[in-house]
């Protein structure tokens, strides 16, 4: 092991001179401003200095090449660890720990790790623990990872997912939203009349926020329903919850929604309160019925939302809305990359710059 100390005006300095010294595989040990004194200690310079270690190459070579010997009794002394979790400067080290604070682990963990070291060092200016996450975020995800609203020709939505996930609740707050907000005209179409009172909720939004709404018990009625709705600006489709962990139920769904035209948008609904490997099974399972927008819900009953951030990386879609609440159409957030680093940063999204909250004035379900 190599391990040489590097001095510099600024961190870039230190760390061009690391590696060309060292090249691209040198790890830091350490960096932290250190005062220099010049002039028989009269005149004072802050300076960085950083430690850096690298393997010496020369010495594997020749053990590899030596013929193996019986060495007897020789002490087995322990390597440095020197992967990532060894030496981190404070920073991100602080980071790293609120993100496994909320959940983030494995590959996630490391590509984010991966991705701040390099923003770290070339900074030119101090940065917040949040805009460093939100920076090292950007490669990960998709551009821009909260969309907060349908594809501009979106003209039928389709909400799926897993029972009691939140689908038809948030179907109503979003569609509440482009009428009451966007001034577009939307429709209903429940399929779900697979539970009794399912059809009945969404009658109720109908009625509360004076919307045409159609009932599809077969394929066939679902066609007509199109037709009979295609006035209106946007037609949300509400379908029935089952157990998409089974390939079947997704088999089963696709069959019944038929081809799906350019305009059709179909938003997965994932609970926050479920376990990571469900979800990311369910998003598997979605894959046949090519999803275009994710939809968390339930932020408000959970502390920690590491998950939708691994979802988010994985499945590389967008994000059209999160919910936190039952209330209609209130509890409805609109995050962006800034707010979500936030709140793994902070645990609660930013004051100055929040979330926003969409209001009907006479409606409360
Ligand atoms: N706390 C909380 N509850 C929610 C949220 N979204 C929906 N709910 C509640 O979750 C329950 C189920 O919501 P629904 O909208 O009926 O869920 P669904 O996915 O349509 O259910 P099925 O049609 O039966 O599959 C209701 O009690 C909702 O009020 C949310 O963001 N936070
Ligand atoms: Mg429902």
């Amino acid at each position: 092991m190599n391990v040489k100390r590097f001095y510099g005006k600024t961190v870039s300095d230190a760390m061009n001179q690391v590696k060309q010294a060292f090249g691209n595989e040198a790890v830091i040990l350490q960096d932290r401003q250190v005062i220099k004194k010049r002039f028989l200690g009269l005149k004072k310079e802050t300076i960085i200095e950083v430690i850096a270690a690298t393997e010496e190459k020369e010495e594997k070579r020749e053990l590899v090449q030596k013929p193996v010997q019986h060495v007897p009794n020789v002490p087995i002394v322990e390597r440095p660890n020197l992967d990532a979790k060894a030496y981190q400067p404070e920073q991100l080290e602080r980071i790293v720990r609120q993100l496994e604070a909320q959940g983030v682990e494995g590959d996630t963990l490391k590509h984010i790790q991966h991705e701040m070291y390099p923003l770290y060092y070339k900074r030119e200016d101090e940065q917040t623990d949040v805009e460093l996450l939100e920076q090292a975020l950007r490669p990960l995800l998709v551009d821009p990872p909260f969309t907060n609203a349908l594809k501009d020709d979106t003209t039928v939505a389709i909400f799926v997912g897993q029972t009691g996930v939140g689908k038809t609740t948030t179907l109503a707050k979003i569609a509440a939203l482009y009428k009451l907000k966007k001034q577009r005209t939307v429709g209903f179409i429940t399929c779900d009349t697979y539970r009794i009172a399912a059809v009945d909720q969404l009658i109720t939004y109908s009625n509360i926020l004076d919307v045409p709404i159609e009932v599809a018990y077969t394929k066939e009625d679902y066609r007509l329903a199109k037709d009979k709705l295609k006035h209106v600006d946007i037609l949300f489709v509400d379908t029935a919850g089952r157990n998409y962990q089974d390939a079947d139920r997704v088999e089963e769904l696709c069959d019944w929604l038929g081809e799906r035209n350019d305009t059709t948008e179909v938003v997965l609904a994932l609970a926050l309160t479920a376990k990571e490997s469900d979800l990311l099974r369910v998003c598997e399972q979605f894959e046949k019925l090519h999803v275009d927008q994710l939809l968390f819900t339930k932020f408000d009953e959970t502390k920690t939302i590491g998950e939708m951030l691994t979802i988010m990386e994985k499945t590389q879609l967008p994000v059209l809305a999160v919910t936190n609440g039952q209330a209609v159409p209130d509890d409805l957030l609109q995050l962006n990359r800034y707010s979500f680093a936030n709140y793994f940063v902070k645990g609660g999204c930013d004051r100055e710059r929040p979330s926003v909250r969409i209001t009907k004035p006479n409606a409360n379900v």
